[in-house]
């Protein structure tokens, strides 16, 4: 059984307790209320939007503001200086199936410092640059894999007596602990590189006024704290930070990134890849409410149930739409339209009805309009696909399988069939 199912469960339910009182949580697809999307297809200004050209030049630009604005917040110009520190190699490591790197990104403003621990493995056996998976992690670099050679992380993360995490610090009691979310030598095995770090080093996961971590050394954007960076924002930061490394790595293939995510962290997958487009590949695991699944769909988690339980995930904006979600100028389509024409790949399980994975479908079977502006194929109805049974469509693919939230050796299997093919094509 995958642990985190147990820790999402028993954070569900003291959620589901507290909400309880208050609200309605509805999960009968009879009983979602109609909605209408916001255009995707039409600026500010009423203009039709009919080229690639424009969707480029006009209206993703457009979205992109909304968003920034409604719902992740800004991130500053002003953004601190960044240092990447080789701390080890070792070209010997898994039982040689790896090289491995850790590399140190120091954000550095004045007299402080923000360090981003990035585990790098490479396929030991490689011989040209690998195509590369890069995905954070929730409780250190050490919980990804038992080797003894990953440091602890020393970043605040989340308790989990099941992972032996208890006073949000993490210690070798934990290593290997989320083994099963990360199937590392499978990953090699495949042809595939790794890069990982800790959520926790952007920035920890509570509310405290957007004050700790990476908001220490940017302070708000435009001097308004309605937009401000929000953690969801921090920790997609963080992806295009790690990009910035990976680029310049001669054994990685800088135009074959994949950039990964589950949960909270499948939502700021999605809103990286959205804004940072050296980005290959982009995968949604279980990301639901503000990440793949339409906000409009009142089904499973809302607008006002992420706000309350999570302040911190968003800007301050987002939550003027508690249960007002038609008022939204934007909906999580146009977050994966803004992927166009990159792959993208959202992917759901049948008993994590708090995602609402037929939103989730929808949001992608939503962002057709704009891969077809780009030539591309996409999926042509609204059907919930089988489940299992991947739908590949162009640039675009879902799965939806057995079972509850979290990141299984199937999902990534059915990544890295997709990611294969769409890397062969390149290739040849
Ligand atoms: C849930 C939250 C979801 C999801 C998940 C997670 O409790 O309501 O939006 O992101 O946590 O990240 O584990």
């Amino acid at each position: 059984m995958n642990k985190k199912v147990t820790l999402g469960s028993s954070i569900c339910l003291i959620f589901f307790l507290s909400l309880s009182a208050h609200s309605q949580i509805n999960y009968d697809k009879a009983k979602v209320p109609e909605y209408k999307l916001p255009e995707i297809l039409v600026s500010s200004n009423g203009r039709k939007i009919q080229t690639a050209e424009d969707w480029i030049n006009i209206r993703r630009p457009e979205i992109v503001n909304l968003f920034e604005e409604y719902m992740y917040g800004r991130i500053p110009e002003a953004v601190p200086e960044i240092k990447f520190e080789t701390a080890k190699t070792n070209s010997n490591a898994l039982c040689g199936k790896a090289i491995q790197k850790n590399i140190v990104a120091c954000f550095i403003k004045e007299r402080d410092t923000i360090r981003m621990e990035l585990l790098i493995f490479i396929p030991a056996d490689a011989t040209k640059p690998v195509p590369l998976f890069l995905g954070m992690n929730f409780y250190g670099n050490q919980s990804v894999h038992p080797d003894s050679e990953i440091p602890v992380t020393k970043s605040y993360i989340l308790n989990n007596p099941e992972f032996n995490i208890l006073n949000h610090t993490a210690t070798g009691e934990s290593r290997g602990t989320d083994s099963a979310s990360w199937p590392v030598e499978r990953i090699l095995e495949r042809g595939y590189g790794l890069a990982t770090f800790c959520y926790g080093d952007l920035d920890p996961d509570f509310d405290d006024g957007f004050k700790n971590g990476i908001h220490s050394l940017l302070g708000p954007a435009e001097k308004n704290d309605s937009n401000e960076l929000s953690s969801i924002s921090a920790w997609a930061y963080g992806l295009t930070t790690a990009m910035d490394y990976l680029e310049t790595d001669g054994q990685i293939n800088k135009s074959q990134i994949v950039v990964i995510g589950h949960s909270r962290l499948g939502k700021a997958a999605l809103w990286a890849g959205a804004i940072d487009q050296r980005f290959a590949v982009i995968i949604s695991n279980n990301s639901g409410c503000g990440g793949a699944a339409l906000s409009r769909r009142i089904a499973g988690e809302t607008v006002k149930d992420i706000n309350t339980m999570f302040p911190h995930w968003f800007s301050k904006n987002f939550h003027v739409f508690n249960d007002k979600e038609n008022e939204l100028p934007v909906d999580q389509h146009m977050l994966i339209g803004l992927i166009a024409p990159r792959p993208v790949y959202v992917a759901s399980a049948e008993q994590d009805k708090w995602a609402d994975p037929y939103g989730e479908f929808l949001s992608i079977f939503h962002a057709g309009p704009i891969y077809k502006l780009f030539g591309s194929e996409i999926i042509q109805n609204d059907t919930l696909p089988e489940i299992n049974k991947p739908l590949w469509a162009g640039q675009m693919g879902y799965h939806i399988r057995t079972g509850d939230h979290g990141i299984t050796r199937f999902d990534w299997e059915k990544y890295m069939d997709y990611t294969d093919y769409h890397f062969s094509r390149e290739d040849k």
